[in-house]
């Protein structure tokens, strides 16, 4: 199998978790920002992940191949029921993570950006939708208080809950994304269960956390 993605891309990782927490086999092909050409041929537009399975079918959206692999290989690790208050948290946090992530993104060393002409193709493309990038990271100390005042909240709903080893909620499978998205940012308090849980996800999941380009 062959998934194709970005580094940087919050729904890639959503597919990339799942072969890790799975250890299931798969080639992972970082393409260029700027190459239109490949996910057009294989599912009629320029949208990351894509996946082409061993039946050399193309499957692109994230949760649709986080499933394709967990009911297809060995039996379901996704047997954990959504979490309503953290589904809820993470609708509010996103407006905050991304504006932060994305200016921090387009300045990293991700294999989608080694060619310039990818990265400046990235960099005109999100500053259409969230505005220059100097002025989103003008913004920095505000949102990294407001995001940091959201993990307590976060925090405290993970007290809530008893997570159980080797067994995962697509609720998981969305925010082990947005924090690790979070994790480019300098300045973020993480409180100590989303901290540890974090780093575990990363461990089973095999994906990177970004604190160590963290900008
Ligand atoms: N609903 C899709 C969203 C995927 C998505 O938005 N991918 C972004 C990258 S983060 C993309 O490929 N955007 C087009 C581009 O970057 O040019 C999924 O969950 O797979």
């Amino acid at each position: 199998m062959k998934l194709y993605v970005y580094d940087h891309c919050p729904f890639c990782v959503r597919s990339r978790m799942i072969f890790g927490l799975k250890d299931v086999e798969c080639e992972i092909i970082v393409l260029p920002n700027d190459d239109e050409e490949t996910p057009t041929r294989l599912i009629g537009k320029k949208m990351l992940p894509v996946l082409v399975t061993e039946s050399n079918e193309a499957i692109g959206e994230s949760l649709d191949i986080v499933k394709y692999i967990d009911e297809n290989y060995g039996a379901s690790v996704l047997t954990v029921a959504d979490d309503p208050a953290i589904e809820a948290w993470m609708e509010e946090a996103t407006k905050v993570i991304y504006p932060l992530a994305i200016p921090r993104w387009a300045s990293a060393d991700f294999e989608e950006f080694r060619q310039d002409a990818a990265r400046k193709y990235f960099v005109s493309k999100k500053e259409a939708v969230f505005g220059p990038f100097p002025r989103l990271l003008e913004q920095t100390e505000t949102m990294v208080t407001e995001i940091n005042a959201k993990l307590e909240i976060l925090e405290v709903l993970f007290s809530q809950q008893e997570k159980e080893t080797g067994h995962f909620s697509l609720t998981d499978i969305r925010l082990f994304p947005l924090l690790r998205s979070l994790s480019i940012v300098k300045g973020i308090k993480w409180p100590q269960k989303i901290d540890a849980w974090r780093r575990e996800m990363a461990l089973r999941s095999q994906v990177n956390l970004n604190d160590d380009i963290a900008i």
